[in-house]
């Protein structure tokens, strides 16, 4: 079976929440496939310095500087990338954030800012590239879902929320999209060793437990999505729609 299959040259990819983390090293993955990356984040000079980093190993980068969660702005992103001619094939909902806090000690405001910014996000900015991919009749949609698609974990009910809309989203795209060409997809991390979770390394108690619940007996490591994400991305997976591809080290398998 050759690699053909899982070649990304001539695609371009947007991978929301792109300047670093699980977003970087995704769309680093996919550019060691082929791919043309258009880099994301409300940092413009994290970004920039992601942008350089990749340009400086042969990618071709774009930057789209906007706050996923800012509908006007996902909108002036894709109208500068229609008039720049840079057509998205693939696109990857990664951007998010993490608020842990007790329910009965959130606030409305704090849970909202969650959801809108890991799953309304993955609605509005899927919703402007379908529109671009349906006349085309092909394109690649990966959302970023978590293992609290599946299971949920106290002080994270946002986080849990909003991922188990992402698992259904990415169903009601497929339900939507999927006799277009359009294969949409997501990807469950497990606990990956991210900035996000970085307070959760340190704290002894919380690694010992993430470590004795994973079979693999480890924290991920974020270039280990890269694989799933070039399949999810390539024509290996044409006939794939609507799955969670659960990245974990097992821990969604066992009791
Ligand atoms: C947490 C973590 C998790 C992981 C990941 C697991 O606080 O439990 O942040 O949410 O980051 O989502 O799949």
């Amino acid at each position: 079976m050759g690699g053909a299959m899982f070649d990304l040259a001539g695609r371009t990819a947007l991978v929301t929440g792109s300047s670093r983390g699980l977003g970087r090293a995704i769309a680093e993955g996919l550019a060691d496939a082929g791919a043309a990356i258009v880099l994301n984040g409300v940092d413009a000079a994290r970004l920039a310095e992601t942008a350089a980093a990749l340009r400086a190993r042969g990618v071709v980068v774009h930057e789209a500087c906007f706050d996923v969660t800012s509908e006007p702005e996902i909108l002036a992103a894709f109208a500068r990338l229609d008039g720049q001619g840079i057509e998205i094939d693939i696109l990857v909902n990664n951007a998010g954030i993490q608020f842990r806090r007790p329910m009965v000690e959130l606030d409305t405001a704090d849970w909202r800012r969650v959801i809108e910014t890991n799953l309304t996000s993955a609605f509005v900015i899927g919703r402007e590239a379908a529109k671009r991919m349906i006349p085309r009749g092909r394109g690649k949609i990966i959302n970023i879902a978590s293992l609290t698609s599946e299971a949920a974990r106290a002080t994270v009910a946002p986080y849990t929320a909003a991922k188990g809309g992402i698992r259904m989203l990415t169903r009601a795209m497929t339900a939507e999209w999927a006799a277009h060409g359009i294969q949409a997809n997501a990807i469950g991390p497990g606990y990956m060793l991210t900035q996000m979770n970085a307070a959760l390394v340190k704290d002894e108690a919380f690694n010992a437990w993430v470590v004795g619940r994973t079979p693999a007996r480890r924290w991920g490591r974020p270039e280990e999505l890269i694989g799933t994400a070039v399949f999810l991305a390539s024509a290996a997976s044409d006939y794939v729609n609507g799955q969670i591809i659960y990245v974990d080290g097992g821990m969604l398998a066992v009791l």
